[in-house]
């Protein structure tokens, strides 16, 4: 197929402003969003794309895509695909491109963060001193829980869960994992029993992908069996977990804390977790630095320059 010089690409979702200039430069750029009637704009202009770019809190859907007949690529800005229509995107033979590996790092930190910050409730003690209550010696602020030496349980063992097993190694950590099959090149403990990996934690890390298949995979049983002591750290997908079942967990003190990254219904967070002491409540920025959404945002230009060059990605999603 012969490809335009400037070849037709159109925004789904929002993009920084870094990223949009750079597609500028290249491509004939239309974003969705910018269309008063989106489906409208679609059904009359959806054949001159041969690209989407979009991001994986945004995704394309497959009502999307069928108003995009001539669909050749999408580069997703972000390592989950949850959010696009993968199944529509493989029968008809458009490459899906996204940004694995370059976000290990900066994901796994955050895990780290919201487990350290979670466990020695820094947050509410930081409340404590902005409050004046330090100074009006009202209370001493209480004891937090110990992180070094402790049990770390991990959700998932891809590039991601990899990283964190790596960090616990610093705190001393025992670490052990659950995932669908046992991982060859670890040598982290594999627990087939999520409940039992639960039971045997003291933080449990939720770094699995998002989709159909994991859904509610931590449910109340789950969090049940992390018991009074544990606490849920959750950096894949609101969807992963139960989110009924874990606030009615928190308040029941069924597990010790939570720390979040990711919620069912972005950006919307259940009422009842803002005004809880044992969580900690982070607004989806685990991959959020400028060094690696820089890089992020380069991986995507990258995959649809080698798109359209020679017909490959750098990064297929599967
Ligand atoms: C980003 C993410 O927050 O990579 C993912 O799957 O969820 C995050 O890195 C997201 O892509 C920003 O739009």
């Amino acid at each position: 197929m012969n490809t335009p010089e400037r070849p037709a690409i159109l925004r789904v979702g929002g993009l920084s402003p870094i990223l949009v200039n750079r597609l500028r430069e290249r491509y004939e750029l239309a974003a969705l969003d910018d269309a008063a009637d989106p489906a409208a704009f679609l059904a009359e202009q959806g054949a001159r794309f041969v690209g989407v770019v979009t991001s994986a809190l945004c995704g394309v859907s497959a009502e999307q895509m069928a108003s995009l007949p001539n669909l050749r690529v999408i580069s997703c800005f972000g390592v989950g695909v949850d959010k696009i229509a993968m199944d529509v995107a493989r029968a008809r033979g458009i490459a899906v491109g996204y940004t694995p590996d370059i976000l290990n790092d900066c994901v796994a930190d955050i895990a780290f963060a919201l487990l350290l910050d979670v466990a020695r409730a820094t947050p509410e003690a930081d409340r404590y001193v902005r409050s004046g209550q330090w100074t009006q010696q009202v209370s001493r602020f209480h004891p937090g829980r110990k992180v070094s030496g402790a049990r770390l349980g991990i959700v998932g063992m891809g590039r991601i869960g990899k990283t964190i097993a790596r960090r616990a190694l610093g705190f001393e950590m025992g670490v052990r994992y659950h995932a669908r099959h046992a991982v060859a090149e670890v040598s982290w403990g594999y627990e087939p029993s999520l409940l039992e990996l639960a039971r045997w934690a003291d933080f449990l890390v939720a770094i699995t992908a998002g989709g159909p298949e994991t859904r509610h995979l931590i449910d109340a049983v789950v969090l049940d069996a992390l018991g009074p002591r544990g606490f849920l750290i959750n950096v894949s997908r609101g969807s992963v977990v139960d989110e009924d079942a874990l606030v009615r967990a928190l308040a029941e003190k069924k597990i010790a804390g939570a720390g979040l990254d990711v919620f069912a219904d972005e950006p919307h967070v259940p009422q009842a977790l803002l005004s809880m002491d044992n969580v900690v409540l982070l607004p989806h920025i685990a991959s959020s630095t400028e060094e690696t959404r820089l890089a992020m945002a380069q991986r995507v230009v990258d995959n649809l320059d080698l798109f359209f060059a020679e017909g490959r990605l750098i990064s297929a999603a599967a």
